[in-house]
């Protein structure tokens, strides 16, 4: 009989890597934004997180860990390939992100969405008590909601979509468009990144299915669906702390020694993804170095793409097609012992990223479409010195909060060029006063409030 809890979240991954250490396997927190702004609600609910624990063999069986249950779900071989790399990936990732890579449609890929996405709602089933409050996560898990509300009707549902929601036009090419509207539908609140993909939302069920909306609340049969947006945030706390231990302020000193305390260290952060913009900002770097405008060693630039989604194949093209463009920017214009960009396709500690933060001068963020995007916001956090200056898309969900970052059109290379030379340039007292307004923001809107708003207006919707 598995443990029943009166709050439950579910998200396609559990908060926890398997590691091995001397004493064998053990378990241990993956340390994240969502996880860090849920475990004070989980824990004082001894609340459950449903979701897959990673590998494909058999699930291990549920446990506890820092005072929450997890509850994992399995996934096989198929499931993998299937549900999470060809529909979850290869499908809706890119159909909602303004289908800047071309959607892949398949039908057994449906089919497995479908399958994996019953299996997490009969999961759910099983752990949540009678009246219970359940909170679904994500793109991967959109029918979960209305699967969840026919097995039980007497459940509290909320879901939270991480990533962009589509205009009509778009959201209409995908195959099975209803039954993925229906599925969220079947959540009592829907929450989005954006005031925008709200609107995307409501006005889709109304095209769709017909249905009624008045402002942003969708009449669905007896019942009502509100829609609504919670930009999310960090643990601002954390990041202004981590940042500031003299540790990584040491190292973060090294860093600019080590690129050959340039006078200006750009800097990008994101997962090796093609909706970052990463071959943008290369190639508004190469432009400017080529026209003369900036120079090596004057000026570096330090790329981290973190390996993400290596079995999908858009993600192999695009590795091929960034790594061909530092090879070109540093066959240009690097010197023996100083490369022009710095490349780094690894994954780092959160102490190395927030030494990195505090050692750049300009931090790039140019996606082409992005929900949010945390490490805009994270820069901001690290900076307590105020020094350095943000780049920001104007295609991030954070560049509707973020107003006093460089904002910039990631399609037009002369406005990336323009926004890089600007922020490089700022004057010292320009920058700091901009820094400092958003950092006041970010204080007043960390990941703690986001939590707190959905969940609120869960408990009153
Ligand atoms: C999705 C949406 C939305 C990156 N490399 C390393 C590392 N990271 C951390 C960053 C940041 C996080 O991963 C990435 O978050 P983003 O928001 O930038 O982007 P997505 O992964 O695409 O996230 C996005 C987000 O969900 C939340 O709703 O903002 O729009 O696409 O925290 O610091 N962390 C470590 N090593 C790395 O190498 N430890």
């Amino acid at each position: 009989m598995a443990k029943r809890s009166s709050f439950v979240v579910v998200a396609n991954r559990l908060p926890v890597d398997r590691v091995t250490t001397e004493a064998g396997q053990e378990w241990r927190p993956s340390p994240g934004g969502l996880v860090t702004a849920l475990h004070p609600v989980l824990a004082k609910q001894r609340g459950t997180w449903v979701g897959w624990a990673g590998g494909t063999g058999e699930a291990p069986e549920p446990f506890e860990l820092e005072g929450i249950h997890l509850h994992p779900v399995p996934l096989d071989a198929d499931d993998l390939e299937r549900y999470y790399e060809g529909q979850s990936n290869a499908t809706i990732w890119p159909l909602y992100h303004d289908a800047v890579e071309t959607p892949v449609y398949r039908r057994r890929w449906r089919e497995s969405y479908r399958e994996v996405n019953a299996r997490f709602a009969t999961a759910v089933d099983k752990v949540a008590e009678q009246g219970a409050t359940v909170w679904v996560q994500d793109y991967q898990l959109q029918l979960v909601p209305a699967m969840l509300r026919e097995r039980r009707p007497d459940l509290r549902i909320g879901f939270f979509l991480h990533i962009p929601f589509p205009p009509i036009e778009l959201f209409m090419q995908m195959p099975g468009r209803a039954e993925i509207l229906r599925g969220l539908l079947g959540a009592d609140l829907v929450g989005f990144q954006q005031r925008l993909a709200a609107q995307n939302f409501v006005r889709l069920a109304r095209h769709l299915l017909g249905l009624r909306y008045q402002g942003n609340t969708i009449k669905v049969d007896d019942r009502t669906v509100k829609a609504g947006a919670f930009p999310i945030s960090i643990d601002v706390e954390e990041m202004e702390k981590l940042a500031a231990t003299a540790s990584v302020q040491a190292r973060a000193k090294q860093i600019r020694a080590e690129l050959g305390d340039p006078e200006t260290v750009v800097l990008g952060v994101d997962r090796l993804d093609y909706t970052k913009g990463i071959e943008q900002r290369f190639k508004a770097f190469r432009e400017l170095l080529s026209e003369g405008r900036l120079s090596v060693p004057q000026a570096v630039m330090v790329q981290v793409a973190t390996p993400s989604r290596e079995r999908v194949e858009h993600y192999q093209t695009l590795r091929v097609r960034v790594e061909r463009e530092v090879g070109r920017i540093n066959g240009e214009f690097g010197r023996v012992g100083v490369p022009a960009v710095h490349y780094l396709h690894q994954s780092y500690s959160r102490t190395e990223l927030a030494a990195l933060y505090c050692a750049a001068d300009v931090m790039m963020v140019t996606p082409l479409r992005d929900g949010m995007n945390l490490v805009a916001k994270e820069y901001i956090a690290a900076r307590a010195d105020a020094g350095g200056a943000l780049v920001l898309s104007e295609f991030a969900g954070a560049a509707t909060e973020l107003r006093q970052a460089f904002l910039c059109n990631p399609y037009d290379p002369e406005a990336v060029k323009e926004t890089m030379l600007r922020a490089i340039t700022v004057a010292p007292s320009e920058a700091k006063r901009r820094i400092k307004v958003m950092q006041r923001h970010l204080r007043n809107h960390d990941v703690d409030r986001w939590a707190r708003s959905f969940l609120d207006e869960l408990g009153g919707a």
